[in-house]
C-alpha cells in the first residue's frame, strides 16, 4: 500500500513542471563553424530548454559547454541534443564548443 501511494505522488509532482512557463531555443551548427544564431536572449527565472543540433562534422562542434549553469554534452552530427536550466541573474555568458573555439553569447534580461 505504501509502495502505491509513493508512486501515484511521484507521478502527479512530475506533471507539475509542464504547466509553468518555459523558454525554448534552436541553435544549429553547420559546416562554418559558427552557432545560428549566435547569440539569443532569455527571460530570468523562467525554465530554458536550448536545443542543439549540429549538422555537419565538418566543424569541431563536437562538444557543447555551458560552463555558467555546468552543462557539458556531446553533440553527435544530426542528432539534436536539448539541455536545460533556469537562468537566475541577468546578464550575459558564453556557450562553446569543447575547445572554446566556436563561440555564442547568451544573455539574460
Ligand atoms: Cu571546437
Amino acid at each position: 500500500m505504501t509502495f502505491a501511494l509513493v508512486l501515484i505522488t511521484a507521478a502527479v509532482s512530475a506533471q507539475t513542471p509542464s504547466k509553468r512557463p518555459v523558454q525554448r531555443v534552436h541553435v544549429t551548427l553547420g559546416a562554418e563553424d559558427t552557432y545560428q544564431p549566435e547569440s539569443f536572449r532569455l527571460r530570468r527565472n523562467i525554465r530554458a530548454y536550448i536545443t542543439f543540433l549540429r549538422t555537419s562534422d565538418r566543424n569541431c562542434g563536437e562538444e557543447i559547454l555551458i560552463p555558467k549553469y555546468g552543462i557539458h554534452r556531446n553533440l553527435p552530427v544530426n542528432k539534436p541534443v536539448t539541455v536545460w536550466f533556469v537562468p537566475r541573474e541577468s546578464g550575459s555568458f558564453a556557450f562553446s564548443c569543447g575547445m572554446d573555439m566556436i563561440r555564442g553569447t547568451i544573455i539574460v534580461d
